[in-house]
């Protein structure tokens, strides 16, 4: 073996060995050892690029790690394949959605083929084709049955000119993305799922997940709980206006109420003198995002509505406005403004005249101003006011919450069609389980406009009259088909039911979900939603999908970005960094690698260039997988270096080891061999720590480094035992597979091993040879010798340490019961003395 590293040479054919002995697929009968990682499914677009081989190739070392230890890893891959971006692409270029979605998928099972980055292909699912989405409309009927899918009337963004409604993101400063018309708001009926239902719930369980601290704040946050009261206000026409508070003890202080524009009593509150300025008023805040009404520093706008309420604390008239920095969707719509402790209600005030009333003392919290309840301290204002309102039936405490429901209907072709029909007779009617999948039609120019265009697939027959009806023609969001899909992949080519609940069972929780934090909010709130859904309705017997999450930081690469036009990619960036088309100085920006600011870079060239190995150990090594870190070629070709050393080392060692077939104790080696046997007991302790703890997996590689240089400088040594040798390859080879696979499976095919690395097993380090040689260590209490230490020779050399060990001693700990130390010595390599008296 005196070839040089040559990559190619060796990386194909243990792509196809992988793959014949069906190294990556799960044993499903049995789960005593089970482990299911899931990586995030990716939405198939365009081509990988470097920055993806954090979240993938992170996963496939975790992985190899697991399958060496003995887990039974359930690891499948699948393509969360419908949605927009298809549909854009397919009208672009004026092809089915479908044949442009393959086509990316084949791209990327290429890619992940040559980064040696494996999965249960057996288990593959792609959320567009309707062996997974007639499930995915399964889901939605036990939803609906569950009355926890309903259908309720909401804005949506029209273009006139598209003659479609277009997605939130499709929006850029309130007009079409694709014709540039002006965005119209339409008020259509549309589908909802309730997970508002499950706030409490999916706010508690986040307790018991091993997942990111910051994650779990996004989604309590998200959730929004805030603890308050409802108080009932009185209008002087009789209807009753409840509004949230969460400052009751301020109640004293309302001296107006305010109302969202779009609250249902607006109309039959308002005198008919201010109606026109009121339905213009109205017109005007329809047209807003929520984003823009709820900026805080905003100037506040509003109109009056010409009627009064009542204050029930204190029997005051106060005047009802209508203001869009008001909620319609939080709380009750409605609130009592309290201008004298609340900011907007302040700013609001101020613009329009109304009276500012102070209730709280601002130094004490004490109520003052306030009736009956003067007095009240400031720490017991809020129980005493909800007591008060209980007991006078005008209010009580209650909870509120930020989370909406979930919006699911979208009025696109490529997605699930919603199954459901509407019946003139009946009204909506399910479609019954077994007519399942309702298929997406078959059209030629599909994407431009929705299922109600395609007048073949709206007509159809009520399932319950059998009179004429028409189908739903929304389409579901595709945050649907990824909330459920790691239940699919247990059960990934049953045509009988969504999953095979036994086997969910057995295999979820997922242990580990591995993905980008983008997700941190609405697909993971989601995906436990949907669980917890199908968890009350007895589906499964778990709560939680996703037991421990790790989020993966970005890989960042200059952009380029040229003042006049577009993204340059650094490659074409002119002299003294000019845009190569106009000249202009181009603004340099460090960001997440991205197609579409053309700063990526490809694993082709990569691959091309150094091999799969070296992108693989320089992608884990280059820093905290959990951090955002830039890219550099400098590193990719350390890397490189690295695994040339270890080869051309493997390349004189291994011919004179190979026969080797003992292994050496600590006892038969000298001090330099016992000191090599440590430190590589020592690698394998902190990467089997790493794997299984923090995944520091950039540290992991660090050690394998100076691991390899220490070895390397054995092997210089004149009395180099070759047992030692073999023990040290066979263990550094088997290290290195999660990081280097095609490698390592060189080197073990090079060992004499016909089978491949992955089943030779992981190595188990012993503790005791961990340890560095012991010193005896006498301990003496008031003069006389009372126990002897043996302590590892570098702790010998800490007095601190020393002392803590003395104290800690059975022998001593017990001779000092009930006396105390007066004095306590310790010399470095000596002794340890005890002074009591
Ligand atoms: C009186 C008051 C006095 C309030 C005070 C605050 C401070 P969080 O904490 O986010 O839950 N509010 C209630 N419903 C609203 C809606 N639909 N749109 C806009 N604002 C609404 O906010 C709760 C507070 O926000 C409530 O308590 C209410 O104002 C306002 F010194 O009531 B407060
Ligand atoms: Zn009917």
């Amino acid at each position: 073996m005196s070839e040089a590293y040559e990559p190619h040479r060796i990386e194909e054919r243990w792509r196809d060995v992988w793959r014949e002995r069906r190294l990556f697929s799960a044993d499903m009968e049995a789960a005593e050892t089970k482990y299911y990682y899931l990586n995030m499914f990716p939405y198939p677009s365009g081509k990988l690029h470097a920055g993806h081989g954090r979240n993938y190739i992170l996963g496939d070392a975790i992985v190899r790690f697991l399958i060496m230890r003995g887990y039974n890893v359930l690891n499948p891959m699948g393509w969360d394949a419908f949605g927009l971006p298809a549909e854009n692409a397919a009208i672009e270029q004026g092809r089915h959605p479908r044949e442009w979605t393959w086509e990316n998928i084949a791209e990327f099972k290429r890619q992940f083929r040559a980064w040696g980055v494996e999965y249960d292909w057996e288990r593959e699912v792609a959320t567009c084709e309707p062996d997974y989405y007639r499930w995915t409309q399964w889901l939605f009927l036990k939803l609906y049955e569950a009355g926890l899918a309903y259908r309720a009337r909401a804005k949506t963004n029209y273009c006139m000119r598209c003659a479609t409604v277009l997605a939130n993101e499709q929006v850029v400063d309130g007009r079409c993305e694709r014709c540039g018309c002006v965005v119209e708001k339409r008020e259509l009926p549309q589908w909802f799922f309730r997970i508002t239902a499950y706030a409490q719930q999916l706010l508690d369980d986040l307790e018991q997940l091993e997942w990111p601290e910051h994650v779990k704040k996004m989604q309590e946050n998200w959730i929004g709980r805030s603890e308050g009261a409802e108080v009932v206000f009185r209008a002087e026409g009789g209807q009753e206006i409840p509004v949230f508070t969460t400052r009751p003890d301020t109640l004293w202080g309302a001296t107006f109420m305010v109302l969202a524009p779009e609250h249902p009593l607006v109309e039959s509150l308002t005198s008919t003198e201010l109606w026109p300025e009121v339905e213009e008023y109205r017109r005007r805040a329809a047209g807003k995002t929520e984003l823009e009404r709820t900026v805080a520093d905003r100037e506040k706008t509003g109109v009056f509505t010409g009627a009064y309420a009542v204050n029930p604390a204190n029997g005051q008239r106060i005047p009802i406005w209508v203001a869009d920095y008001v909620m319609m969707g939080y709380g009750s719509g409605a609130i009592m403004a309290v201008p004298a402790h609340d900011e907007r209600d302040h700013a609001f005030a101020l613009e329009y005249g109304l009276p500012i009333v102070s209730v709280i003392d601002s130094d004490r919290g004490t109520m003052i101003n306030s009736g009956p309840l003067t007095g009240t301290p400031g720490e017991e204002a809020v129980d005493t006011v909800c007591r008060w309102l209980a007991e006078k039936g005008l209010g009580k405490a209650t909870v509120s919450y930020r989370l909406r429901d979930w919006l699911i209907s979208r009025q696109r072709y490529w997605g699930a069609p919603i199954p459901m029909v509407h019946c003139p007779v009946c009204g909506v009617v399910p479609v019954p389980e077994d007519e399942l999948p309702v298929l997406l039609p078959e059209v030629s120019v599909p994407g431009k406009l929705g299922l109600s265009d395609v007048s073949e697939f709206v007509a159809t027959c009520c399932p319950r009259c059998g009179g004429e009806a028409a189908r739903d023609t929304d389409t579901m969001d595709t945050f649907v088909d990824s909330s459920w899909y790691y239940l699919r992949y247990v059960s990934a080519n049953d045509d009988a039911q969504a999953f095979d609940p036994e086997l969910a069972n057995r295999w979820l929780p997922v242990d580990l979900y591995v993905g980008g934090v983008e997700h941190a909010i609405l697909h993971l709130l989601y995906s436990r939603f949907i669980t917890k859904a199908l968890h009350a309705q007895g589906y499964v017997a778990f709560n939680e999908p996703f037991r421990r999450l790790f989020t993966q930081g970005m890989i960042t690469y200059p952009a380029y970005r040229c003042p006049t036009h577009h993204w340059i990619s650094p490659s074409a960036v002119g002299e003294g960094g000019l845009c190569p088309d106009c000249g202009e100085k181009l603004e340099v920006s460090l960001l997440a690698m991205s197609k579409s600011k053309k700063n990526v870079v490809s694993p082709d060239l990569l691959i091309d260039r150094y091999g799969a190995d070296a992108e693989r150990l320089y992608t884990l090594f280059m820093g905290p997988p959990d951090r955002e870190i830039e890219w550099s070629e400098e590193g990719m070709r350390g890397a490189w270096r690295f695994l040339n050393r270890v080869w051309s080392l493997a390349a004189e060692q291994l011919p004179q080891v190979v026969e080797a077939d003992s292994v050496p104790s600590l006892e038969e080696l000298d001090p330099v061999g016992r000191q090599l046997l440590r430190d590589l007991h020592r690698t394998v302790k902190k990467l089997t720590d790493e794997f299984e703890g923090r995944l520091g997996l950039n540290t992991c590689v660090a050690a394998l480094m100076e691991f390899s240089s220490s070895f390397g400088a054995y092997c210089q040594h004149a009395a180099a035992d070759s047992r030692l040798m073999r023990q040290v390859w066979e263990w550094l080879v088997r290290m290195m597979a999660p990081f280097t696979p095609f490698f390592s499976e060189e080197l073990w095919h090079r060992l004499g091993y016909t089978e491949s690395v992955l089943e030779a097993g992981w190595p188990d380090y012993d503790p005791r040879a961990l340890a560095s040689d012991t010193v005896e260590i006498p301990v003496q209490i008031d003069g006389k010798v009372r126990a002897r230490l043996q302590v590892p020779a570098d702790m010998a050399d800490d007095a601190r340490a020393l002392e803590q060990a003395a104290l800690n001693h059975d022998a001593i700990s017990a001779r000092l019961e009930g006396r105390s130390v007066r004095r306590l010595i310790a010399v470095p390599r000596k002794m340890v003395s005890i002074v009591t008296q």
